[in-house]
């Protein structure tokens, strides 16, 4: 089945009460057994819940793994990753990530005893310098938050393979459109489903997908056991944002591409960070990795102005100023005080996040509207 189809049908199948087309949404907390373990299948939803589950296997589908899991958020999903590993353990992570990832390794999992390095990734082989006998798990996000750093996860797979590591991949920002870690190497892939995969900014959702039967033994373990899962009506949602998935990411690459080029000759603009131009540093990367370049952009105007950078967001009217991203309307950020702001600064201003940067998560409006929108706030 090919992409397209599968967004639609991967994994699905019609109810077997009425022949429903989409899965009822199955609001229960528990199911009846006629005698002590005798039952359909489902006893409790935390464990089980059949609109989860059909949520669960389109992810899988989408992913190319073969067992998918759903949790109550992307950080969810993340906590239950990092819960594989035990005090000791060490983590090898790109430098440039999603601020609340940095927060939960650094505030929450350091405090267990595991160690994190954030390294630049951009040229895989760094890792090696870090890996030792402690090195249990590589985590990648690709494109990175927001700086849009593209890391070779191919070249990262190989690295992991030889040392024994799990490849983790954050496929938040590009989505199984447009690049299919497990196809690379990677052995989890994991998506703050709030983003595209739901892609209506309704629904707070993770998601992860594995293709090895004893890991996805070890995460279906830790997702009953912490508890972090999503209930039947966020599942249906993200199950009816996944049917749209190929038509909304191919817009959003289009509306990206032209505002990426028109942000790049406007005479205010310092610097655009987008993988599609030619001009990004890893763009022969993205070029062999990536589908197309997505709708996530950061900027910088010239001058490194805080309070410029302050006024374009706030004069923007069809972008909202807004946490969060890959919805089908365009929002804007300023990661420096909002979602990266539990990053120190001087940590952030090393993976290049200035008080200055600007990130748009470039919807699928009207493009001449954005670029309107743009050209009044940016002036
Ligand atoms: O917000 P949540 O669903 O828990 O997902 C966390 C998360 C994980 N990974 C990436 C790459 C992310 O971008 C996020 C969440 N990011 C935002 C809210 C944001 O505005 O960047």
């Amino acid at each position: 089945m090919k992409f397209n189809t599968k967004t639609i049908h991967g994994g699905q199948e019609h109810d077997k009460a009425y022949g429903a087309v989409m899965p009822p949404i199955y609001q229960t907390s528990t199911y009846a057994q006629s005698t002590p373990g005798g039952h359909k299948g489902f006893e409790y939803s935390r464990t089980h819940n059949p609109t989860r589950n059909a949520l669960e296997k389109a992810f899988a589908s989408l992913e190319n793994g073969n067992y998918g899991l759903a949790f109550g958020s992307g950080l969810a999903a993340i906590d239950a990753v990092i819960k594989l590993l035990k005090p000791g353990d060490e983590v090898i992570s790109t430098n440039d990530l999603y601020g609340g990832t940095y927060r939960l390794f650094t505030s929450i999992f350091e405090n267990f005893g595991i160690k994190f390095h954030f390294i630049g990734m951009e040229n895989a082989s760094n890792i090696e310098g870090y890996v030792n006998e402690n090195t249990k798990l590589i985590w990648v996000e690709t494109p990175t938050n927001p700086m849009m750093n593209i890391i070779d996860i191919e070249a990262c797979a190989e690295v992991a393979k030889k040392h024994d590591l799990i490849l983790a991949v954050d496929n938040t920002f590009a989505t199984p459109y447009l690049q299919q870690p497990m196809d690379l190497g990677a052995d989890i892939v994991m998506h703050s489903a709030t983003k595209y995969l739901g892609g209506h900014s309704d629904v707070v959702m993770g998601a992860l997908v594995v293709k090895d039967k004893a890991l996805a033994d070890k995460l279906y373990f830790i997702q009953n056991a912490s508890g972090a899962v999503c209930g039947p009506q966020d599942s249906f949602l993200v199950l009816r944002g996944l049917k749209t998935l190929h038509v909304r990411m191919q817009r959003h690459c289009e509306n990206g591409k032209a505002i990426a080029e028109y942000l790049s000759k406007h005479p205010k603009i310092e610097r655009v960070y987008w993988p599609g131009l030619e001009n990004h540093p890893n763009h022969e990367i993205a070029k062999r990795q990536m589908k197309d370049f997505g709708g996530m952009i950061s900027f910088v105007t010239k001058g490194d102005n805080f309070e410029e950078a302050i006024k374009i967001v706030e004069k923007l009217k069809v972008f909202t100023l807004a946490e969060s991203l890959g919805g089908v309307e365009s929002l804007a950020g300023h990661p420096a005080s909002m979602t990266h702001a539990s990053i120190p600064k001087e940590e952030r201003e090393k993976s290049g996040v200035v008080d200055s940067l600007i990130r748009l998560s470039v919807g699928i409006e009207d493009v001449d509207d954005l670029i309107a929108d743009l050209e009044q706030a940016i002036g």
